[in-house]
């Protein structure tokens, strides 16, 4: 029988009817944000007859599963999505019409969902619509933060955080299950004794329990009844509130854990409670899918053949002692058949080569708050120290592999000890993991190593959010890419066909047009649709040189400002970006970019040439506006410092030309593309290397051999930009009396260089719709669907669920 969301008068029926019973008032006098509640539900009802018919699927055919446990899901709204995924949205936007109620508003009230920071929250979004739509059983394990990461507000020039409150109408999407609480214990003492078995006896005495809730939303496949889930596990009150000295510091002390995504983690207090999310999340998530395992198999002896577990970065490492504390103490395991479960059941995913987001913990921080898991790590480490010794034969590495070192426990040392996986997340970082930051395993471990070269739904970033070209294309070469994003190939055909190149230039403008409102309508700057819309939107890390970009357009400026004679093609430098709160660098070049727009968008001789503008508050859903209407894509990193990118192939995808360096997947892009169908400059991964290994630059070298650099250098601290002496002075210090840990200067020239080729690229109109057309050909191998079958045959051993 048909549902009500597939035929349209059914539909009106029912969500008139809906509002009444809800809200106790006709559709007439609804409010707006009721009927966005309204249609949320009948949407997510509508998915539950899915949701709960993929679970039984699962359930009877007893397949292995696969579970995601990360800190982040940067999940973008779901409200768009859900409704095409579902094959219901017309229907649904011709049936509001007719109510008089217009879907884009509503769509437009959904905030996105705030549940995480940065690349690998959105990562893993992408990897659960991959999931179902790839009909594989695979579910997410989050925090339901309170507050998301923060809103970016500039003033003054400057950034500043407000709360991102996130669940203000409420989370339409996701269902309480109560039924399923679990309570996780912190603290306390731990008493062990042998018991009349031989077996060791644990009990733990904690000094605070708290109840974890999970709070479960639907993840809806494309075209597909699968239906995975995503689980949002929230902090309440438990029965046995402990040791706490009163009732109000115990809720305090609850309520925190789930309040915001990144506490502030400059104080001790911020650090612990860190911690306290990471066991929090993974505790409770380990031990409901423990529970789902004993009801259908009665034994533990088989979990690894039936649950496959996901670490996705550091964060949720202590899956690793908690699952072995689980076997050991819980189910009076031996320690080897719990170790080879353990690691069977566990894989890792490295996400950063930067040492200081390797986590590291301190081991009292560890020990006082998880004290039995923290018994089990060292057991981990003696352990392995003595198999270095008598297996590896390489006491050689006891002290640089050690899990407990300097007073701390290291969770990426942790992480590779105890799974059976350790992927990279593009060829050049695996190689960069393999051969430097994770030699030493490499050489004990080699075959644990993989490469996963990292992906981006198609659906959200191209054809949900990009019709016009998604139209375009389903006009070419039919609409086969839809479901099999590899078939955008088939476009490589047609590249050279003019037609085609101009319909694309067409499709691009129409984009540009409606990015061009958004920023008129939001900052009311305006800007030129026919100008070279370059686009760096990433967040803010020296690494990813967003400097060395604002450094090229105040090079520009001076350029234009001395010469009348010299004048650029039309350009309009857009950023996107938010810092860390406490990372002070990030936020001043925030500011420089703020003042030398200032500058530039306000001087009459360099304006028409040439604008500057920062979007704030750069989220999925501005991406969502921001990528596809890009013709030069940034992705200018230090080479050998982004593990990946995804930004660069959400861009390629819509059609936008990399101006990078050799770094992460851009690598990777330019294998498919070619060299000639992007802008590839500067130094090489190899060359960075050498360069530190020799010590062998010095920055004041090129500031001296080059005036050009010199004026741009100088004019951070001589008031060019800034009436306040203060300003910009830190960037000078970490530039010039740090030695330019990013080699800055020493790209520069070349960065410059690639900007003049690309602005001649771009006057050839029918070369550069050709490039374009060639990037978006080849970006179907960048669809995370293909990431997620590699996963699912090479890591996980998943099969598709059968409905
Ligand atoms: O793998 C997803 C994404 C990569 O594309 C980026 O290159 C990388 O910077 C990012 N890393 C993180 C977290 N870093 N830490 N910790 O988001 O992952």
């Amino acid at each position: 029988m048909a549902n009500t969301l597939e035929i349209k008068e059914q539909f009106k029926e029912d969500f008139k009817r809906r509002i009444v019973e809800r809200y106790g008032r006709p559709l007439e006098q609804a409010h707006i944000t009721e009927k966005y509640m309204t249609l949320g539900e009948m949407v997510r009802d509508y998915a539950s007859i899915n949701w709960s018919d993929s679970k039984n699927a699962v359930a009877e055919s007893k397949s292995k599963q696969m579970y995601y446990f990360s800190m982040e899901f940067l999940m973008g709204r779901l409200l768009t999505n859900n409704l095409m995924n579902l094959g219901v949205y017309d229907v649904v936007k011709e049936g509001l019409a007719e109510l008089g109620i217009d879907l884009n508003e509503l769509e437009d009230l959904e905030s996105d969902a705030g549940l995480g920071n940065g690349g690998l929250g959105r990562l893993a979004a992408c990897f659960l619509d991959s999931l179902s739509s790839l009909n594989l059983p695979g579910n997410g394990n989050c925090i339901r933060y309170e507050y998301g990461l923060f809103k970016q507000k500039i003033v003054n020039n400057e950034q500043v955080e407000v709360p991102d409150q996130w669940l203000s109408l409420g989370n339409v999407w996701e269902v309480r299950k109560p039924k399923h609480a679990v309570d996780v214990k912190f603290g306390g003492h731990v008493d062990m004794w042998m018991g009349e078995d031989g077996k060791a006896v644990v009990n733990h005495y904690p000094s605070l329990v708290v109840r974890a809730v999970p709070y479960d939303v639907p993840i809806v496949g494309y075209d597909t009844k699968v239906t995975n889930t995503l689980r949002l596990w929230s902090a309440e009150v438990a029965d046995d509130a402990c040791d706490a000295a009163s009732l109000n510091e115990y809720v305090n002390e609850v309520r925190e854990i789930c309040r915001n995504v990144y506490p502030d983690d400059s104080t001790e207090h911020g650090k612990k409670l860190r911690l306290k999310q990471e066991y929090f999340f993974v505790a409770a998530g380990l031990n409901n899918i423990i529970k789902t395992h004993m009801e259908t198999y009665g034994t533990l002896s088989n979990f690894a053949e039936k649950n496959a577990i996901q670490l996705n970065d550091t964060h949720p490492v202590l899956c690793i002692p908690e699952l072995m504390r689980i076997l050991l103490d819980e189910y009076k395991m031996e320690w080897d058949e719990a170790w080879n479960i353990t690691k069977k059941t566990m894989a890792y995913t490295n996400h950063t080569v930067l040492s200081e987001a390797l986590e590291k913990w301190p081991i009292q921080y560890v020990q006082e708050l998880l004290p039995r898991v923290y018994m089990i790590i060292e057991e981990i480490d003696r352990r392995f120290k003595y198999a270095l010794s008598h297996e590896f034969g390489r006491t050689d590495l006891i002290n640089e592999c050690a899990i407990l070192k300097d007073g701390q426990v290291h969770m990426a040392n942790l992480a590779i000890v105890g799974s059976h996986s350790v992927n990279g997340v593009a060829a050049l970082h695996t190689e960069i993991l393999k051969n430097d930051v994770l030699k030493n395993f490499y050489e004990i471990y080699p075959s644990k190593f993989n490469n996963k070269t990292n992906g981006i739904t198609h659906r959200r970033w191209l054809l949900y959010s990009n019709p016009q070209l998604t139209k375009l294309l389903e006009k070419t070469i039919d609409s086969d890419f839809k479901k099999h994003p590899e078939k955008l190939e088939n476009l490589m055909k047609y590249v050279d066909n003019e037609d085609l190149q101009k319909e694309f230039m067409e499709v691009k403008m129409e984009r540009k047009k409606i990015l061009a409102k958004y920023i008129k309508d939001t900052l009311n700057i305006d800007i030129d649709v026919n100008s070279i819309f370059d686009v760096q939107a990433k967040r803010l890390h020296a690494y990813k040189r967003q400097l060395l970009n604002i450094m090229n357009i105040m090079h520009l400026y001076f350029k234009m400002k001395e010469d009348p004679s010299y004048r650029i093609y039309p350009r309009t430098f857009i950023f996107a970006a938010k810092a860390a709160p406490s990372y002070t660098f990030a936020k001043e070049v925030i500011k420089l970019i703020h003042c030398v727009a200032d500058k530039v968008n306000n001087d009459s001789d360099v304006s028409p040439f040439m604008k500057v503008v920062f979007i704030p508050n750069y989220g999925v859903s501005i991406a969502e506006i921001l990528m596809n209407a890009a013709d030069v894509s940034e992705q200018i990193s230090t080479a050998g410092k982004e593990a990946s990118g995804t930004g660069n192939m959400k861009f390629m995808m819509n059609g936008a030309i990399t101006l990078g360096t050799m770094d992460g997947a851009n690598v990777e892009i330019v294998e498919r593309v070619g060299m000639e169908n992007a802008e590839i400059f500067g130094l090489r991964a190899d060359d960075v290397a050498l360069i530190h290994r020799e010590n062998s630059y010095d920055v004041w070298k090129k500031y001296h051999q080059n005036p050009e650099i010199k004026r741009v250098v100088n004019s951070l601290i001589d008031n060019t930009f800034s009436s306040d002496p203060k300003d910009f002075k830190l960037i000078y210090n970490e530039l010039m009396f740090k030695n330019d840990e990013y080699l800055l200067l020493a790209d520069f020239e070349a960065y410059v260089h690639a900007q003049n080729r690309v602005e001649e690229r771009y006057k050839d109109r029918k070369g550069w719709a050709r490039m374009c057309l060639v990037n978006i050909a080849q970006s179907g191998y960048f669809s995370s669907d293909r990431t997620i079958e590699e996963y699912a045959k090479e890591i996980w051993n998943i099969e598709s669920v059968k409905m």
